[in-house]
Formats: C-alpha cells, sequence, structure tokens
C-alpha cells in the first residue's frame, strides 16, 4: 500500500482537477442502501465460537511454548514485535522532489489510544534529519533583551518548574491533498501529519525572563540548527502564554526525527512553528516575514490573496478504523474508533454518521481528553454488511463545530494547501472494502 488510488489522480500542491474528485451523491447512496437494517449498537455481546473440529492453534504446542526466548541481555533497547513489522510510517514518492524536503505520515489507523508512540511520530523536514551532539548544542537568546545569553542543554536541565504537557502537533498541509477532491486512500496519508506526545521540558517564558525581554518586545524568531536552519516568528503573547523549550519526548530524549535535543512546543498552533533542533531565538518588535511565513503556510484564496497568518489548528477529526488501510473484517459487532482534536481547546464531543451526515450519532470519548491534545473516540456498531458512509466531527470548548468540506470551500475556494479541516467520508463497501469519497 503505497497511499496511491488504483486509478491516481496524482496532482502535486498547485494541480488542480475537479474531474479527479470521487463524489458520492448522498440523496442516491440513501434511495439505495436500505440503512434500516443499521444498528447502531449500544452493548454487543461478541459471540464466541464454538468448535466443530479440534483447532490446532490450541491441540498442537506451538514452538514459542516449547523452546526457552530470548534472554534479557538480547534486547536492550526493545522493538515492535517481529509481527508488527507493518506498523510504520509512510511517504508518498510523488508527493515531493526530495527526500531530505520531505514528510512521512504516522498509521493512525494501526495505533489506539491518545499517545503516538515516538518511533512512528511522522516527520516534516526541509533539510533532513540532523544529527546532533548535544556537548555542541547551544541556545542563544538575542535581540531586544536586557542580557543576551546563550544556555547548554544542561543549563536548561537545571531550571526550576520543569513541566510534562501533553499536545498534538499537527502540519497545517494535513489533508492538503484533499482540497480539490478525495485523493489519497487511508488515513495514514489524508490525516497522518498529526503526533500527540508528552513533552518534558520548561516554559519559554522562563528561557525569555533570564535574558529579560524590553518593553517594545512583540514578536519573536524561533531558528533550528538543521540545514534548512527553519525560522518562524511567534507573537509574544503566545510565547509567553503556553510554549515550552522542550528536550523530552514519552519520557526519553528527543528523536533525532524529532529535534533532537532541543525543540519548542506550540500548543495548539501549526506544527511548522514547532521548530526543531532549535538554537536561537531572537526577540523583536515585529514578525520577520520569512519563507515559511509568507510563500509557504499561508493560505490562497480563491482571488488570488493570502491570509496572512493561520496559526490555530481548528478543530478536526478522523475515523481511524474502519478506513481504506483497515477495511472491516466481520460482520456483526464492530468497534469503530477515531480521533479529535483542537488547538482551540479542548474536544467536547465527537459525533459519528453512517449515512454521509444524514444521522448523527454522539460517540464515546475515552481516555484522558485534554486541550489542545489528541482525543479518542469510540463507536460500537453491529453490522449487517450494509454499504456505510462513515463520517465523524469535532466539536470544541468554544463551540465551534468541524465544517464540511462544502462549507470550507465556500469560505477558502479550493486554491489552498493547509489548514483542510473539512469532514472526512469513508464508503465501506459490502464487503468491507473502505474507500476516500466525498459526499455531495
Ligand atoms: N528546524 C526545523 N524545524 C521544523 C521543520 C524543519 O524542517 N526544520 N519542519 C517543521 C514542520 S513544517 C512541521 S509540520 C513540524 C513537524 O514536526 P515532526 O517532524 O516532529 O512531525 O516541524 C517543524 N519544525
Ligand atoms: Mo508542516
Amino acid at each position: 500500500m503505497d497511499g496511491k488510488r488504483s486509478n491516481p489522480a496524482k496532482h502535486r500542491v498547485g494541480e488542480s482537477s475537479a474531474a479527479d474528485r470521487k463524489t458520492m451523491d448522498r440523496r442516491r447512496f440513501l434511495a439505495g442502501a436500505g440503512l434500516a437494517g443499521a444498528a447502531v449498537a449500544g452493548a454487543i455481546p461478541v459471540r464466541a465460537q464454538t468448535l466443530a473440529k479440534p483447532d490446532p492453534a490450541i491441540t498442537e504446542v506451538p514452538d514459542w511454548s516449547r523452546y526457552l526466548g530470548d534472554g534479557v541481555a538480547a534486547r536492550p533497547y526493545g522493538s515492535p514485535s517481529s509481527f508488527e513489522k507493518h506498523v510504520v510510517r509512510r511517504d508518498v514518492e510523488w508527493l515531493t522532489a526530495s527526500r531530505e524536503s520531505s514528510v512521512n505520515f504516522t498509521p493512525l489507523h494501526e495505533l489506539d489510544g491518545i499517545i503516538t508512540p515516538s518511533g512512528l511520530c511522522f516527520e516534516r523536514h526541509h533539510g533532513g534529519i540532523a544529527e546532533i551532539d548535544p556537548a555542541q548544542h547551544r541556545l542563544m537568546i538575542n535581540g531586544l533583551v536586557e542580557k543576551p545569553m546563550v544556555f547548554t542543554l544542561e543549563d536548561l536541565k537545571r531550571f526550576p518548574n520543569r513541566m510534562n504537557r501533553v499536545y498534538f502537533l499537527e502540519c497545517a498541509a494535513n489533508s492538503g491533498m484533499e482540497w480539490r477532491g478525495a485523493q489519497l486512500n487511508g488515513c495514514q496519508y489524508t490525516h497522518g501529519m498529526v503526533h500527540n506526545v508528552m513533552y518534558t521540558g520548561i516554559s519559554l517564558k522562563s528561557v525569555l525572563d533570564q535574558a529579560g525581554i524590553r518593553p517594545n518586545a512583540k514578536w519573536l524568531l524561533v531558528e533550528g540548527a538543521d540545514s534548512a536552519g527553519m525560522t518562524r516568528s511567534i507573537p509574544i503573547e503566545k510565547a509567553l502564554k503556553d510554549c515550552m523549550v522542550v528536550w523530552g519526548m514519552n519520557g526519553e530524549a528527543l528523536r533525532p526525527e524529532q529535534g533532537y535535543p532541543l525543540r519548542i512546543v506550540v500548543p495548539g498552533w501549526e506544527g511548522n512553528m514547532w521548530v526543531k533542533w532549535l538554537r536561537r531565538i531572537e526577540v523583536g518588535d515585529q514578525p520577520w516575514q520569512h519563507r515559511e511565513e509568507t510563500s509557504k503556510y499561508t493560505d490562497l484564496l480563491e482571488n488570488g490573496t493570502s491570509r496572512r497568518f493561520t496559526f490555530v489548528m481548528d478543530a478536526k477529526s478522523v475515523v481511524t478504523n474502519p478506513s481504506p488501510q483497515a477495511p472491516l473484517k466481520h460482520k456483526g459487532p464492530n468497534v469503530m474508533t477515531g480521533l479529535a482534536w483542537s488547538g482551540r481547546g479542548t474536544v467536547t464531543r465527537v459525533d459519528v454518521s453512517i449515512d454521509g451526515g444524514k444521522n448523527w450519532h454522539t460517540a464515546r470519548l475515552d481516555g484522558p481528553v485534554l486541550p489542545m491534545s489528541l482525543t479518542r473516540f469510540y463507536f460500537d456498531i453491529d453490522w449487517n454488511g450494509q454499504e456505510m458512509l462513515v463520517q465523524s466531527r469535532a466539536f470544541d470548548s468554544t463551540g465551534y463545530v468541524q465544517p464540511t468540506k462544502e462549507e470550507l470551500r465556500k469560505i477558502r475556494g479550493v486554491n489552498s494547501i493547509y489548514h483542510n479541516n473539512g469532514i472526512q467520508t469513508w464508503f465501506v463497501h459490502k464487503n468491507g472494502e473502505t474507500e476516500n469519497v466525498e459526499v455531495s
């Protein structure tokens, strides 16, 4: 599975073809699908099989019960079972010109709960992965400060008020290939530029306080030490409110892919601002208008103008199972699940539809429901083999409801790449195979 459709509508960013759209007529679907048999389940007893003939999985003694396994010295740093080899980040070759300035995607359909395992966090970098010797790494603060400063990693780790926070990071370009119509076949590809990690570090404010920001300070420039030397401008209010300088993810050091040894965390805001391999923070009185906030990561509108900044990631959700890479295999009881998130606060509710948005059912949220974090939802169904148009929509603590793609396009047109938080539709065929479609 490489994410391409069988008859691939391979448009790169910027190319367009309305004919490429895979659109389903919701009314026609409803007329034909006979949804009377679609029970929305409460508690479904899963039927155990009665054994007609002896099951060798029970009657035969497998090798793993007969021979000693690896000892404790064999795996000093553990990795997943060899039977989980398919659970990997994947990229789409034709999407970008080179592998060093590219992206791969989190296998959302293989995960559960809310934390993304470190080795499966999608990667987006513009100049490859910098391999930094932490002893040689410095963080410099300069510009509109009383006292320009340079910190080593060890200095930062001696700051008081160390903190742990769980936040999602979503690339603004997540779902960007879907602006003009359903294209990539798998939630890994349509929604996998998101991960959710527990970070360990200190508040950015505590670092800035050491240098003492001047009264006229309004913006920060954060800069990476990778060969891309990525820079972004961050308004000072956000920097002082909840941004972090972090060295830890999911209980251990940041992975090189995620910015080892130091990254900035900008909760709820677009991933591009979360500069990795952080080496410098300059304090200024206006935004720098660098490449990543002008020609890139701005939203091109229908009339050819662009939005200046779109920092916040609006509420969004996706059903991860079933989805094209995770078809339905059994009739009867099935657990539908997915993820919802909002850069503006907490997910308060998720609704699921199996008829393309005509009827909505409130899903069950489970696990920690945290602000600006992925939130897990479940929806149990009794599937009798009927076709379904599966959707989810997220609500957040500001009262915002995730829009349909149609609603989004009315305001934003289809020139954009970024900030596509429209409702995703999966078409579940009678045999359980699942496809990326749109409803009209
Ligand atoms: N130094 C540096 N920081 C960077 C980037 C980069 O190329 N270089 N890419 C940015 C982009 S566009 C995104 S979406 C996120 C991706 O974070 P991840 O690789 O942890 O998923 O990092 C951001 N920070
Ligand atoms: Mo990004």
